[in-house]
């Protein structure tokens, strides 16, 4: 028997899907599981972030998440939020209840140990996947993503008040090798987590949430995007649903499909590269 076929009958009854931002909508999301047959024994599931805020259902969402260790997430700017709200215990909008709930303090230790990157292989395929909650700037290698990524989870977990609560604002705009301490931190939680629009030099417009170019912008994605070809790499995201998934290059897997804003939720079956909707 071939190398391949082992593997296929090892690994073929296992799925991983990767889902976009739920912001909430849980009961959107049961029901996306249940149109891709999860198997809550076998399969796994990865989100790209933001699983709460928004929607009406953000504890229900999280509770979920929870209680199946088989599915993982990244870090979104709103989970991030929900983490400084749970900081400084102060429950605001729709996050409220999820301050105020008994288990506040159990969600507080389960999402700040949450990491901002994840990197998943198909040994059949030979496909590499890299999952944020933005993306990743062309600027950084993924492993030089992950190595970042990682620094600030370190960073997060030693010393969360300091860390959330000085995460905050859009400067600085662009990347520097140099970059310490809080503004450290705070650029690559941006590029990690809040990114859409950059310049040829990386830096960052945080202010369009659109889908246009603007003057000397444009979507992180279109910079030298064509090398990642033969190396087999897929970039899946979330965060930017003006996108609606459309990117024009199949190695950029935008999944925010604005579930949120009564449009659809997303998954992507990593094996086949099956995309999976189901309607708000
Ligand atoms: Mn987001």
């Amino acid at each position: 028997m071939s190398l391949l076929s082992c593997l296929s009958l090892l690994f073929c009854n296992m799925s991983t899907f990767v889902v976009g931002d739920v912001h909430g909508c849980f009961a959107q999301f049961i029901r996306l599981l249940d149109k891709m047959n999860f198997n809550p024994s076998e399969d796994k599931i990865i989100l790209t972030g933001d699983l709460v805020n928004r929607g009406t259902e953000s504890l229900a969402m999280i509770n979920f998440c929870m209680a199946n260790p088989n599915i993982q997430t990244v870090l979104g700017n709103h989970d991030l939020y929900l983490l400084y709200l749970l900081s400084v215990n102060k429950g605001k909008g729709k996050l409220k209840t999820i301050v105020e709930a008994k288990n506040s303090q159990k969600i507080y230790k389960w999402l700040i140990s949450r990491p901002l990157f994840i990197k998943e292989k198909d040994l059949i395929s030979g496909n590499t996947f890299f999952i944020t909650h933005a993306g990743i700037p062309e600027i950084w290698s993924p492993s030089k993503a992950q190595k970042l990524a990682k620094e600030v989870s370190n960073a997060l977990k030693g010393n969360p008040k300091k860390f959330l609560s000085t995460m905050w604002g859009d400067r600085p705009r662009t990347w520097n090798d140099k970059l310490k301490g809080t503004d450290r931190y705070r650029i690559i939680v941006n590029y990690l987590t809040r990114m859409r629009f950059v310049n040829e030099s990386a830096t960052l417009d945080l202010k369009s949430t659109g889908s246009k170019n603007i003057d000397g912008f444009k979507p992180w994605f279109k910079y030298n995007s064509d090398k990642y070809k033969e190396r087999n790499y897929y970039f899946l995201f979330g965060h930017w649903a003006a996108l609606n998934g459309k990117t024009k290059n199949k190695h950029f897997v935008g999944l925010d499909t604005g579930c949120a804003w009564k449009g659809k939720l997303t998954a992507m079956r990593l094996e086949d590269l099956k995309k999976f909707s189901v309607n708000y």
